[in-house]
């Protein structure tokens, strides 16, 4: 039920996350009011993701419980995966710069996609609406 098209909404505590990964002011701000979209098609296991926003359209296809990257938009580069935990998505990435973990859910809250992150002990939220 994670299919659909998903419009980002409002975030919650965005910056500060993205300060303590290191992103500059200015990126963070343009990254605030970047329209993200994600379109999410499940299939059994696998994942088709097309992501778009003012930084640029991107498809990611993944299968759970199995590694793969991804570039975050300012160009970290992340190694790890995503896993189904009950109802809830649940991916553990690690910086191929310095090794650390970035963690992230996905769970449907009410009719939205909220999806979570931490990073080194800050926490924030994107909640999406369905298109
Ligand atoms: C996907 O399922 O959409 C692809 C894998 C996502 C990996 C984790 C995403 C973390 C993004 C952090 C954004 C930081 C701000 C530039």
């Amino acid at each position: 039920a994670f299919n659909g098209t998903w419009k980002v909404d409002h975030s919650e505590n965005y910056d500060k996350f993205m300060e303590q990964l290191g992103i500059n002011v200015m990126k963070r701000k343009l990254a605030e009011h970047d329209n993200l979209k994600v379109i999410i098609e499940q299939t059994g296991d696998k994942f088709h993701i097309k992501e778009s926003s003012t930084f640029r359209t991107k498809e990611i296809d993944f299968t759970l419980a199995v590694p793969f990257d991804y570039t975050m938009a300012d160009g970290t580069e992340l190694s790890g995966t995503w896993e189904l935990d009950g109802d809830v998505l649940k991916g553990k990435f690690n910086r191929k710069d310095n090794n650390k973990v970035l963690t992230t859910t996905r769970a449907l809250v009410g009719g939205d996609l909220v999806q979570s992150y931490n990073y080194e002990g800050v926490d924030a939220k994107r909640i999406f609406k369905k298109q």
